[in-house]
């Protein structure tokens, strides 16, 4: 499937259900209200090495329109026989849960929570990333549970240096019937890079999630250990630096069931699916 943040409007699901073979659809990170991007240069790919940079400030139409859009999308997912996934990010673990509310009744079939956004800077400076920020997590995890009752979510992570922090918070997840899957992992936050003159490449502090081909031994790793550490009942979903067949099946090997694409198919476009799954259904 592809990641989230490469799908945000319905001619955005139109193309990946109607032009190519990927397995579900996930739409956002959306918010509650509407959200401009953060300011231009936001995305930086690099030809030589192989990788990208990018603060977007997630950029998306907020719950005005994805109260019309959603049914949209999942009409036309179901008409082509796809889940629809929809990524949801909140600002205080009453939003999150709001949020997955509502995604739920405008016809997702299942929500994703982002807690690895890195890009929210305010006055105050950088924004917690949830991934780090275990006491916020459990909260969003009660609420989020307490309004869902039985319906599931998956929950997408930053990557983790610090093993034993992996372990911790696969133990914190168990502890949530509500968690159906992990998706690791998010872009590494912020990296930075310059170019000839030393100017970041990216506005503002420079500072940006790191993601492409560089990040998949990262991600591989992230996902042996969620594997060892996570009872069977919650799936991984592996992301980051998948572009050939040979990428998915090293992340099926480490313990993934599913992956996601987000890099790679920002870089080479629709045509990504096709030329990975190469007529197979992965
Ligand atoms: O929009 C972004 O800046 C962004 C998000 Br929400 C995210 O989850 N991960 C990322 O690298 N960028």
């Amino acid at each position: 499937m592809n990641a989230a943040g490469t799908c945000k409007t319905v001619d955005d699901v139109e193309i990946l259900v109607t032009r190519s073979p990927v397995g579900a659809i996930v739409v956002g990170s959306i918010t509650a209200l509407q959200r401009q991007p953060n300011p231009e240069p936001r995305y930086w790919f690099s030809t030589q090495h192989d990788y990208a940079l990018n603060s977007m400030g997630l950029p998306n139409l907020g719950m005005d329109y994805y109260e019309t859009a959603l049914p949209h999308m999942a009409t036309l997912c179901s008409r082509y026989n796809q889940p629809l996934i929809v990524s949801v990010a909140g600002f205080s673990p009453e939003e999150y849960a709001r949020l997955a509310l509502f995604a739920y009744d405008h016809g997702a079939n299942l929500v994703e929570l982002n807690f690895g956004c890195p890009n929210i800077w305010g006055d105050a400076g950088q924004k917690p990333i949830v991934s780090f920020a275990l006491d916020l997590m459990q909260e969003i995890l009660r609420l989020v549970s307490h309004t869902l009752g039985a319906r599931k979510v998956s929950v997408k992570l930053s990557p983790y240096s610090d093993p034993s922090m992996i372990r911790a918070v696969a133990e914190l997840l168990s502890q949530y019937p509500v968690v159906a899957a992990v998706v690791t992992s998010n872009t590494f936050p912020n990296a930075t890079v310059f170019d000839k003159e030393g100017t970041p490449y990216i506005s503002g502090t420079g500072l940006a999630g790191l993601s492409g081909s560089v990040m998949k031994p990262i991600g591989l790793g992230q996902v042996v250990q969620f594997h060892q550490y996570l009872p069977e009942h919650i799936q991984i979903a592996g992301v980051g630096g998948i572009s050939t067949q040979k990428d998915v099946r090293d992340y099926l090997r480490a313990g993934a069931t599913v992956v996601q694409i987000g890099t790679s198919y920002i870089q080479i476009g629709v045509s990504v699916f096709e030329q990975i799954m190469g007529g197979s259904s992965l």
